[in-house]
């Protein structure tokens, strides 16, 4: 299996480290692009790491992963919440996905406590701040040694 992983982020994440720490903490996504790079070398996985506010772009990356990658790690940032359309991208991959989410999102407003992309992903990291997402990559490394979904 392919040891590409894309790692993709939705509307708003590009504010990261610049507003709401208090929920979202200090680090900017060029931080978590760095983090994420550093776990991924470790595991031998190269990253494709990708930032979009536009729902048909993040659509465009997962077809683009579905040839190339071996797995996805996912915040889908808002569209978690309302998008058919990704979900219905990620059910046409045959490869782990695991869904991220640096805030607690079921302490937060019940619209967050429900996620489309969850019925798809192998599994699912809330609360651990951009933490979150060196995790994703250590679980996605695993799930990708042992060929599983
Ligand atoms: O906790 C997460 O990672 C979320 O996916 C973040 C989304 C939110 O809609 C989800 O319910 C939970 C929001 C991302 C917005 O990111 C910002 C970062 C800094 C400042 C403003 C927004």
């Amino acid at each position: 299996m392919s040891r590409l992983v894309y790692v993709l982020n939705g509307p708003n994440l590009n504010l990261l480290g610049k507003r709401q720490p208090a929920i979202y903490g200090y680090e900017t996504l060029a931080d978590v692009e760095a983090d994420c790079r550093r776990a991924a070398g470790e595991l031998k996985l190269e990253i494709e790491f990708h930032q979009s506010n536009a729902e048909h772009q993040i659509i465009d990356w997962i077809h683009e992963a579905r040839e190339r990658a071996g797995g996805i790690v996912i915040n889908p940032a808002a569209f978690t919440h309302t998008s058919v359309a990704i979900l219905d991208a990620l059910n046409a991959c045959e490869f782990p996905i695991i869904e991220v989410h640096i805030s607690n999102v079921h302490r937060r407003e019940s619209f967050r406590h429900h996620s489309y992309v969850s019925l798809v992903a192998s599994g699912v990291i809330a609360g651990f701040g951009t933490q979150g997402y060196t995790l994703a990559i250590q679980r996605i490394a695993r799930l990708i040694d042992e060929d599983q979904r």
